[in-house]
Formats: structure tokens, C-alpha cells, sequence
């Protein structure tokens, strides 16, 4: 997988691991719609919202007004899913490599 023209996730490896440990439930390594639903639920609510999901959201507050809105919120998630994507073929390269 290149990089080239592709969108690159916000997150870092690190941010990624809080959010897998906060949000995915089953621990299938992967975050379903509902699970990503979660994170919309609470950051909308603002509750439940562990300090550094609410950091690593400020990432997205494009207008800088210190308000994650709908459409930045989706950006997040859209984001979040993607590094998935990248979070899950990496892991699926260790286990190539392991075998
Ligand atoms: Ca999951
Ligand atoms: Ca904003």
C-alpha cells in the first residue's frame, strides 16, 4: 500500500491503540458501526468521554472553535475508520510474518 494521492489518517499509532482499548468491546480488532457509534454518543453527550479520546478529537475541531460539530465529528470517524483499515492490515502483516 502506497501512500500517493490516498487520504492519510490524523492519528497516530498511539491514539489509535486508546481508542481500540476505550471502544472495541469484543476485541475483534475492529471497530464496527456501532462501536464508532459509541464514540459519536459520547462525545455528542460529552460524558463517558475518556480525557484522551476528547484530546484526540480536538484534532478535527477544524474551525478551531473548540466545538467538535457534526460534520467534524464524521471527519473523526471517517478518520478513525480508515486508520482501522491501516490498523488491521498491519496486524494482518505480523501474523503473515509470524507464520
Ligand atoms: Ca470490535
Ligand atoms: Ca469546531
Amino acid at each position: 500500500m502506497t501512500a500517493g494521492n490516498q487520504p492519510q489518517p490524523k492519528l497516530t499509532k498511539e491514539e489509535l491503540k486508546v481508542l481500540y482499548e476505550i471502544y472495541d468491546k469484543n476485541k475483534d480488532n475492529t471497530l464496527s458501526d456501532e462501536e464508532l457509534n459509541a464514540i459519536i454518543k459520547d462525545a455528542k453527550e460529552n460524558k463517558n468521554l475518556d480525557p484522551r479520546v476528547k484530546e484526540i478529537l480536538q484534532k478535527y475541531d477544524d474551525n478551531k472553535d473548540g466545538i467538535i460539530d457534526d460534520n467534524e465529528l464524521k471527519a473523526a470517524v471517517a478518520d478513525i475508520k480508515l486508520s482501522g483499515i491501516y490498523h488491521y492490515i498491519f496486524l494482518i502483516r505480523i501474523i503473515l510474518l509470524i507464520n
